[in-house]
């Protein structure tokens, strides 16, 4: 039938769907690409600290006398390492691959695409202004930048351009959902779009406290001296509750892309089919709903918070480790529909006919791997009483390098083991140093990070220390350093070859065999999800509810009894 003879039996004409050109394919690429190198180049700078760090604590190696006139301590070093890492390779990576999904999920370029310029070009300046005082030695606050400390004001700007930018690359998303949804009234939002949609509205509620913290209280610290005027002081717990806001929906920032990866993207890539589309769309949601109102669950040993938010705070970090169990089953049934397809029989011996041949799948199923260990020791973290024979302890450090450093870096490496042919129009180079690649890297962080989680655990050995210094380093913890260089050498080599990788598959012209396509899984179930998970009210809703309650009256006392005799100090 066609579209005109439509209204004829009473259905409304519809505008067809912008589709995409080769020209909208161009510009989203080169933004994808841009927002790549950047993010592989911070990893460059910020991996190296961390073998110079793990070295240092091991007493194997301290660099950092022979680094001076660059890196003035070990604490510089160690902020680079996490805001390079942490904050710079993630959102690069994210921002580069969600605006290459994005617009092709809904098969329409994005509303604004010169904002997706303004995007980029913002998180360029903002990483630069903040690299500045970083790499000069007047921002040595660590990832966490915890006040008292107090870096130099063009730290916290950096910091807040950065996250401005990453906020336009939402709002050009959130613009292009709307004309699609203003066009297709009643479809589906098609799952990658919608999944990547809820992220970055999650960041956007994420990052509120943060850029409270950093507009209201850092930025004007900072500044004032500069200007000439008394800084105002400020109060330590207000400061870290507003940041916890923010830090662990941070995590979930991290997190989530790779879910889209493992949910959307991944049993395509070993035949296999999406187990229950549907509940791919909960889990997202569930997300959107709990990933902020956990905060108080990095601090528990804080005085002045009353432990009946502890307690609350502690109940829905177990509501959100949900989501993730669910992730756990469906994935891998999504897989073993693969692992089927493929040939494979039995209870267990289907997982050798996954696609292991591909370092791009692989290396995602490594990742997963690693993440049932980061996962369980994130609930053991989250359980209050338990937590306090682990805080600051390098215990931690031992979580988030299979989490953050597993979970989410490994499946970024394997992400672009498709994406950056893809970009690039070359030929991975090459997929057998790409599989050596995801292998050690598996291997190091499994040695790494047993070893400082029994560090943690079973000696309290403290973290944020320079511990080859410290006069209470005590040889009983030699078995599990040497443990954790084994990881380091292992980790070393896999960084090295993945920049070769990258490198390589840029600067060499190998013709790719046949073209890549975007892998996207189907669901098994073709039928379309129910409309309540396609809803945005009760869940953006339920969100912003959930805040309220959980972060409403502990703010309002921290700020009616707020004393700001504390003020701004440099302790580096
Ligand atoms: Fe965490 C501290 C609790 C997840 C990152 N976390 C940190 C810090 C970082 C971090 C960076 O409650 C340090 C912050 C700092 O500097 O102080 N974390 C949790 C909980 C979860 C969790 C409950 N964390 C993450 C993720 C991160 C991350 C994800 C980064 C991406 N974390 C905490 C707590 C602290 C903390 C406390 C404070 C500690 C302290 O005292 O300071 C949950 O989201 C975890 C749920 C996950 C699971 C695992 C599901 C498994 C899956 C894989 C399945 C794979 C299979 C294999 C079956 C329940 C989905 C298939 C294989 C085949 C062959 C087919
Ligand atoms: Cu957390």
């Amino acid at each position: 039938m066609s579209v005109q003879a439509m209204p004829a039996i009473g259905i409304k004409e519809q505008p067809l769907p912008a589709a995409l050109t080769a020209k909208d394919l161009k510009t989203i690429d080169r933004i994808a690409g841009i927002n790549i190198v950047v993010a592989v180049l911070a990893l460059s700078i910020g991996a190296l600290f961390g073998v110079f760090q793990g070295l240092e604590h091991a007493k194997v190696f301290n660099i950092y006398p022979f680094l001076q006139p660059v890196i003035k301590t070990y604490y510089q070093g160690l902020t680079l390492h996490g805001a390079l890492n942490a904050v710079v390779w993630t959102t690069f990576f994210i921002c580069g691959f969600f605006t290459f999904v994005f617009p092709r999920s809904f098969n329409r370029p994005l509303r604004y695409p010169w904002l997706s310029w303004v995007a980029v070009i913002t998180m360029i300046v903002g990483l630069v202004t903040a690299a500045v005082p970083m790499l000069t030695n007047n921002a040595t606050v660590l990832y966490t930048f915890y006040p008292p400390m107090l870096a130099e004001w063009s730290f916290y700007l950096g910091l807040t351009l950065l996250v401005v930018g990453s906020w336009i690359v939402g709002f050009n998303f959130y613009f292009t959902y709307y004309a699609w949804r203003k066009e297709n009234p009643d479809k589906r939002a098609p799952f990658l779009a919608l999944a990547i949609t809820i992220t970055m509205v999650m960041w956007q509620i994420a990052t509120l406290g943060v850029a409270a913290e950093i507009l209201f209280i850092l930025l004007p610290n900072a500044l004032a001296p500069v200007l000439g005027f008394p800084a105002p002081g400020l109060d330590p717990l207000l400061s870290r509750t507003l940041f916890w806001w923010f830090g662990h929906p941070l995590v979930y920032f991290w997190l989530l892309p790779a879910y889209v990866s493992w949910y959307g993207m991944m049993p395509a890539q070993t035949n296999g089919k999406m187990f229950s589309e549907p509940l791919a769309r909960l889990v997202f949601w569930l997300f959107l709903l709990l990933s902020t109102p956990v905060g108080f669950h990095h601090q528990y040993a804080d005085p002045g918070i009353p432990e009946i938010w502890k307690f609350i705070h502690m109940v829905l970090t177990m509501g959100v480790g949900f989501p993730s169990l669910i992730t756990a089953f469906t994935v891998v049934a999504s897989l073993e529909i693969g692992a089927r397809a493929r040939g494979g029989k039995g209870y267990l011996r289907w997982i050798g006919r996954l696609n292991w041949g591909d370092p791009s799948y692989a290396g995602q199923n490594l990742a997963m791997i690693l993440f049932i260990f980061g996962g369980i020791g994130g609930i053991i973290n989250a359980s209050y009483n338990v937590n306090m024979a682990v805080h600051n302890t390098m215990w931690v450090p031992g979580h988030f390098h299979l989490t953050v450093g597993s979970a989410v870096t490994l499946s970024f490496f394997a992400i672009a083991y498709w994406l950056v042919p893809k970009l690039t129009g070359h030929k991975l180079f090459t997929k057998w140093m790409a599989l050596a690649q995801v292998w050690t890297w598996f291997f190091g962080m499994l040695f790494f990070s047993n070893a400082y989680h029994t560090l943690g655990l079973l000696f309290s050995v403290p973290r944020r220390t320079m511990l080859g210094e410290a006069p209470y380093y005590d040889s009983a913890w030699n078995p599990q350093m040497m443990e954790s260089v084994l990881g380091l050498v292992f980790l070393s080599i896999s960084a090295t070859l993945f920049f070769a990788i990258m490198l390589f598959t840029w600067i060499i012209p190998r013709k790719l065999d046949k073209p890549i396509e975007m892998p996207v899984a189907e669901p098994l179930n073709p039928n379309p999800a129910p409309k309540w998970l396609d809803t945005w009210w009760p869940w953006l809703n339920g969100a912003i509810a959930l805040v309220i309650i959980s972060y409403g009256p502990m703010l309002f006392q921290l700020i009616s009894n707020m004393t700001t005799w504390s003020k701004g100090i440099r302790v580096w």
